[in-house]
């Protein structure tokens, strides 16, 4: 059984090692590729450094696809799928491990015969340079499906080591995810620190709590299950067990890339604004990453 894989940042590369480690074969997707080539990945956990081989192919080779795993960022999901579209076959499994809200139900809409899962980790991992990760937390991964499938797991996922979960409310599983990362990730990159150091410092513990008290206002005027624990606890939870990790939106903002922050905090932003509920926390995030953005895009040459 082959997996393919889209987006090979540190979730993607993460995920190559796991699928290898069941022995599942795993073949990475280059959009800009041209010939295809073996790569050496190499990951370090808590105890060991693992290095593994994988073949790297081009989007635009012909031979079909039949499990496709999506790791991209979360705006590039659509684009990313489009571009291997020639390749899937009638029946091929997709699994989207991805953070940000919303472009999952995009996916699901465009392709509504294909079987598609909808997984989240809480796994914290990061990337010295490409195709070099270093794992700081394994985390737990639930997966779920909107919709209604024979099997539970897709193809092999039962034998994925840490095992994971299946989520019979995925919705609020990617709902959660997308509040804890609101939480986190526009704070560690603003501020330049690791997930941890967000506990340490009194006042952005402060602008964090806050952060989780809108997302709680929002949820509960849409209807959605309250968070229990609380949002602040889950995520100081998050925090703790990824203290050493430097968030994606921190490596992002460092390696001079597109952040989530639109569909992060964006989307709750717009959300609320939609019902009318202020949200002063987020929307001054939402600014202050933009403005980061923006201000890194300007100084390119
Ligand atoms: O999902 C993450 C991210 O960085 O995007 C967390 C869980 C916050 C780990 O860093």
């Amino acid at each position: 059984m082959n997996w393919h894989i889209l987006g090979a940042g540190a979730i993607g590369c993460l995920w190559a090692l796991r699928m290898r480690q069941a022995d599942l074969n795993v073949t990475l997707i280059n959009r800009t590729l041209q010939a295809p080539y073996d790569q050496l990945i190499k990951i370090k956990t808590q105890f060991q450094t693992h290095s593994i081989n994988v073949k790297v192919e081009s989007a635009t080779e012909t031979t079909p696809i039949q499990h496709l795993l999506i790791t991209t960022k979360s705006y590039d999901t659509l684009s990313a799928v489009a571009s291997v579209a020639h390749r899937l076959s009638h029946s091929c499994q997709i699994v989207l491990l991805q953070n940000g809200y919303g472009h999952q139900q995009q996916l699901i809409k465009t392709y509504p015969h294909l079987p598609i899962w909808l997984a989240s980790t809480t796994a914290g991992a990061w990337r010295h340079s490409p195709y070099t990760i270093e794992c700081v937390s394994e985390g737990t991964t639930l997966i779920g499906s909107m919709q209604p499938h024979a099997e539970e797991f897709p193809d092999g996922w039962s034998r994925l080591r840490p095992q994971i979960v299946l989520s019979d409310n995925i919705d609020h599983v990617l709902w959660k995810k997308l509040a804890i990362n609101c939480a986190i990730n526009p704070l560690t990159a603003y501020w330049g620190c690791k997930n941890g150091q967000l506990l340490d410092k009194p006042e952005l513990k402060i602008q964090m709590q806050q952060v989780c008290q809108e997302i709680e206002a929002l949820s509960a005027l849409k209807g959605m299950r309250p968070f229990s624990p609380p949002l602040f606890e889950l995520t100081c939870d998050i925090a703790l067990k990824t203290a050493e990790n430097h968030s994606s939106m921190l490596q992002d903002i460092r390696a001079n890339k597109k952040t989530e922050i639109d569909d992060m905090t964006g989307y709750i932003c717009k959300e609320a604004k939609h019902l009318n509920l202020d949200v002063p926390m987020n929307a001054e995030l939402y600014a202050k990453i933009q403005g980061m953005s923006l201000s890194k895009l300007e100084s390119r040459p």
